[in-house]
C-alpha cells in the first residue's frame, strides 16, 4: 500500500533519523538501523543520497546564522547520508533519548552519541526533536511515495493494541 501524502496513518507518529556522513563513512548504518529495530520502532521509508546545501539550510533554517553553520555544511554534505523515517508510539521523543544529547560529551553511554562520538562537530545522526519539526523534516526529505504505509507483524508485541 502506498501512500500519496507524507502524512502518518492515523495516530502513528514518525520521525526523521539520518545517519550523517561520518556515521556512513565508519560502517555505522547498520548498528544504528538495529537500535531503532530492535526498540520496536517500524521503519516506513530509507534513502540514501548526497546532501544539497539548499536541502541542508531549510533542514537547519533555526542554525543558519550560527557562526559553525559553515562547519555543519561542509561536515553534511561531505558525503553520503542516510535519511530515515521510522513509525512508532512516542517516537519523536524517545528516539531523541536514545540518540542522545547534541553534544557527545554530555552523552550516556547507551545512547547513540555516547557510544560512537566524542565531538559536537562528529555526532554521527540526526534526530527530530519535536513533533512538528517531525512533520516538517519528513516533508522536506521524503516524498508521500516513498514512505510505505504497511503491517508488521511484530507490532502487537511491541504496541498496546
Ligand atoms: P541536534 O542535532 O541535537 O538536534 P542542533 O542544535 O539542531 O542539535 O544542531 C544541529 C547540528 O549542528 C548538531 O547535531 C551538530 O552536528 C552541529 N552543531 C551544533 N552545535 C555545534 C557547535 O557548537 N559546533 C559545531 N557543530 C555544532
Amino acid at each position: 500500500r502506498r501512500n500519496t501524502s507524507t502524512a502518518p496513518p492515523a495516530a502513528a507518529e514518525r520521525t526523521l533519523i539520518a545517519v550523517k556522513p561520518d556515521g556512513v563513512q565508519r560502517g555505522l548504518v547498520g548498528k544504528i538501523i538495529q537500535r531503532f529495530e530492535q526498540r520496536g520502532f517500524k521503519l516506513v521509508g530509507i534513502k540514501m543520497l548526497q546532501v544539497s546545501k539548499d536541502l541542508l539550510s531549510e533542514h537547519y533554517c533555526e542554525l543558519r546564522a550560527k557562526p559553525f553553520y559553515p562547519d555543519v555544511q561542509a561536515y553534511m554534505t561531505s558525503g553520503p547520508v542516510i535519511a530515515m523515517v521510522w513509525e512508532g508510539d512516542n517516537v519523536v521523543q524517545t528516539s531523541r533519548s536514545m540518540v542522545g544529547p547534541t553534544d557527545p560529551t554530555q552523552a550516556q553511554s547507551g545512547t547513540i552519541r555516547g557510544d560512537f562520538s566524542i565531538h559536537v562537530s562528529r555526532n554521527v545522526v540526526h534526530a527530530s526533536d519535536s513533533l512538528e519539526g517531525a512533520q516538517r523534516e519528513i516533508q522536506l526529505w521524503f516524498e508521500g511515495k516513498d514512505l510505505l504505509d504497511w503491517d508488521c507483524c511484530s507490532r502487537a508485541w511491541t504496541h498496546r493494541p
